[in-house]
C-alpha cells in the first residue's frame, strides 16, 4: 500500500508526553488520594459495585525506588464510533508495555467488543504499531458497537482472557463503553478472575467529561476539521452572497461540537439543543427565529448566511421529543408487526392510530421524508439514529415556507436559496491534531501504568490540558466515581453521566453574548486546515471550549 507524504512524515512525529510519563517507567510511583465518592446515588452504586466503589483516585509521580516488571499479556478493544487518535492510544499503551518488559504482549481484539467474544485478535508487533503511529481511523484492529453487558458475555470475556493469560483489558470507548467497562471490572473482581479493566475516554461528541476527564479524545481534531469546512463555506457564502447554508454537525445528543465550531467560525446562526430544551422552544419558533434573521439581513442585501444545526436537535424540541419517545416505545413493543407492513400509507396508519393526539399532530406536520426517517431502525440502545434525520433539510424547508408567507404579507422582499450539508464522518478519522496525537498517546501510556499499579475499574486521566503537554498531570479515577443511576428501558441502571452543554458554562455564555452581533453583522472567521508543523500557537492549541472552561 502506498502512503501519502503526510502519513510518512507523521509516522516520525514523537508525541509530547507529560513530564512524569517521560521518566524511566521503572521509577514512576502512584500517590493514592482519599476514597472516591460518586456525585449522587452513593448507596445504590456502592451496593452494585461492592468491590470497585470508593477506591481512591491516583496521581503518578517520580519514585525513588526502582520497580521491575514481569512480562504480562494485555488486551485492547476499540469500542463505538471512530475518533481521531485511537491508534495513538494503542501506540502509547504498546510502548509503555514494551518499555516495562520487552517480553510482554499486547493483544488487539478485532472489530470492537465482539472481538473478545469471538476470540478474534491480533498480537500487536512493532511492525504493525509503527505503521499506524499518529494516523487517524481505527483500522489497526477495527471497532464495533456490540455492548458487553450480560453475565454470559462477561463469563465469555473471562474465559477468552484466561485462555491467553491476559490479565488486563483496556477498553477505549465513550460513556456507554466505559460504563460497561466498570460493570465488567466489578464482575471480574467479584468472580475472582485476576483480570483488570481500564478505560480510556473516547468520542468526538465531547460528552464524556467531568472533573477528571477534561475532554474525550477525538473532539479536538473533529471540531477543527468541521471548523475548517465551515470556514470555507462561510468564505464561499461571503463571496457569492446568494446562499443560505444549513449545516448539521455530528455530536449525537450534546451540542458541544456545534458550540465549539460556532466559537471558531462565528456563523450567522447557531442552534444549541440544550438551550432549546430549557426554553421549551417549539419547531415553529425556531423557524420563526431563523426567518426573522434572514428577513432582517435581506434589508441590507445580505441574502446569505450560515446556520449550524446540532445533530440531536430534533430530540430536544418539546413536541418532537414527545413524539420520538412515543415512537421508540411503540416500535419496541410493536416493531415486528410494523416491520411486516410493506405499504407506506398502511405503515402511517398503523403508527398514527397508536400515537397520542399531540404526537399525531406533530408527526403529521412533518414532511413525509422526515416521517420516514423518524421510523428507521433504532440503534442498539433503542434510540432513533439522529445522524440519519435530516433536520437541516427540514429547517431549510420550513424557513422557506415561512418566508413565502412573509412575502405574501409584505414583510419580506429578499431572496432565499439554500444549500444543505451534513458534517459527521468527515471528522472522525482525520490525522489527529498534535493535541489529540499527544493526548491519546499519553492516555494509552498512562493506561499501562494504571495496570501495573493494580487498578481495576479505573479510567485513564490526563489533566491540565490547556497547559503545555509537559505540565499535564497523569493518573486515574475509579469509573464508579463518574456514575449515577438513570432510568434505562424501564429500570434504574448505573451509568456514567452524559455531559451536555452547560448553559451556565463559560463557552455557552461567550457564544450567547456574541450571537446577535454574528447574526446581523457578518463576522465569519476562517480557521483553515489543521496544521501539524509550525509554531505552537498555530499547531498545539486546545479548543476554545477547553480554554474557556479552564480560564482562571
Ligand atoms: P461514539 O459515541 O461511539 O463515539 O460515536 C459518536 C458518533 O460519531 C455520533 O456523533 C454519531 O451520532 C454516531 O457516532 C454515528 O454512529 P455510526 O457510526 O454508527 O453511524
Amino acid at each position: 500500500m502506498k502512503n501519502s507524504i503526510l502519513q510518512e512524515i507523521r509516522y516520525k512525529y514523537s508525541p509530547k508526553l507529560p513530564a512524569i510519563l517521560r521518566e524511566d517507567i521503572h521509577m514512576i510511583g502512584a500517590r493514592h488520594g482519599a476514597p472516591s465518592r460518586s456525585e449522587s446515588d452513593h448507596e445504590a452504586l456502592q451496593s452494585q459495585f461492592s468491590h470497585t466503589y470508593g477506591l481512591p483516585g491516583i496521581i503518578f509521580e517520580k519514585s525513588e525506588t526502582k520497580r521491575a516488571f514481569d512480562p504480562i499479556h494485555v488486551a485492547v478493544i476499540l469500542s463505538g464510533g471512530q475518533a481521531p487518535g485511537g491508534h495513538n492510544v494503542i501506540c502509547g499503551l504498546f510502548d509503555a508495555l514494551k518499555h516495562a518488559n520487552k517480553a510482554s504482549k499486547l493483544f488487539g481484539f478485532k472489530g470492537g467488543p465482539s472481538g473478545i467474544l469471538n476470540d478474534d485478535f491480533l498480537i500487536l508487533t512493532d511492525e504493525i504499531v509503527d505503521s499506524y503511529r499518529n494516523t487517524g481511523g481505527f483500522d489497526m484492529i477495527g471497532s464495533g458497537r456490540t455492548k458487553l453487558e450480560t453475565n454470559e458475555q462477561f463469563a465469555r470475556c473471562a474465559q477468552v482472557c484466561e485462555e491467553h493469560d491476559i490479565t488486563a483489558l483496556v477498553i477505549i470507548g465513550g460513556d456507554d463503553s466505559n460504563t460497561n467497562a466498570a460493570v465488567l471490572a466489578e464482575y471480574f473482581a467479584s468472580h475472582n478472575h485476576a483480570i483488570q479493566v481500564v478505560g480510556c475516554p473516547k468520542t468526538i461528541d465531547g460528552d464524556l467529561k467531568n472533573e477528571s476527564i477534561e475532554i474525550s479524545f477525538g473532539f479536538d481534531t473533529a471540531v477543527k476539521t468541521y471548523s475548517e469546512l465551515i470556514g470555507n463555506i462561510e468564505r464561499d457564502a461571503n463571496s457569492a452572497r446568494k446562499y443560505w447554508h444549513f449545516i448539521k454537525l455530528m455530536g449525537r445528543s450534546a451540542s458541544h461540537i456545534t458550540l465549539e465550531c460556532a466559537l471558531q467560525t462565528q456563523p450567522t446562526i447557531t442552534l444549541i439543543s440544550e438551550e432549546i430544551e430549557k426554553e421549551g422552544t417549539t419547531l415553529q419558533e425556531i423557524v420563526d427565529y431563523i426567518a426573522a434573521i434572514v428577513a432582517k439581513r435581506s434589508e441590507s442585501n445580505e441574502n446569505f448566511g450560515v446556520v449550524l444545526v446540532p445533530e440531536g436537535l430534533i430530540e430536544f424540541i418539546p413536541e418532537m421529543k414527545l413524539l420520538i419517545g412515543e415512537l421508540n416505545t411503540l416500535l419496541a413493543k410493536d416493531g415486528n408487526r410494523y416491520g411486516t407492513i410493506q405499504d407506506w400509507d398502511d405503515r402511517q396508519t398503523f403508527i398514527i392510530e397508536r400515537l397520542s393526539k399531540v404526537s399525531c399532530d406533530a408527526f403529521q406536520s412533518l414532511p413525509v421524508e422526515i416521517r420516514k426517517q423518524l421510523l428507521m431502525d433504532r440503534d442498539p440502545h433503542g434510540n432513533v439514529q439522529v445522524s440519519r434525520i435530516e433536520t437541516e433539510r427540514l429547517l431549510a424547508h420550513m424557513v422557506s415556507h415561512t418566508l413565502e408567507q412573509m412575502k405574501h404579507e409584505g414583510s419580506y422582499r429578499g431572496k432565499f436559496s439554500t444549500n444543505i450539508h451534513f458534517f459527521g464522518y468527515e471528522g472522525r478519522c482525520g490525522f489527529p491534531s498534535n493535541f489529540d496525537a499527544d493526548y491519546c498517546y499519553s492516555l494509552g501510556y498512562n493506561a499501562f501504568l494504571l495496570i501495573v499499579h493494580g487498578c481495576n475499574g479505573y479510567i485513564s486521566s490526563i489533566t491540565g490540558l490547556t497547559k503545555p503537554a509537559e505540565q499535564w498531570k497523569a493518573g486515574g479515577v475509579p469509573i464508579t466515581m463518574m456514575m449515577n443511576m438513570e432510568m434505562r428501558h424501564g429500570h434504574m441502571k448505573p451509568v456514567i453521566k452524559k455531559a451536555l452543554v452547560e448553559l451556565e458554562g463559560k463557552p455557552f455564555k461567550y457564544f450567547a453574548s456574541h450571537r446577535d452581533t454574528w447574526a446581523y453583522t457578518t463576522s465569519f472567521t476562517y480557521p483553515g486546515a489543521i496544521q501539524y508543523f509550525g509554531p505552537a500557537e498555530v499547531c498545539d492549541q486546545p479548543t476554545m471550549t477547553l480554554k474557556l472552561e479552564h480560564q482562571e
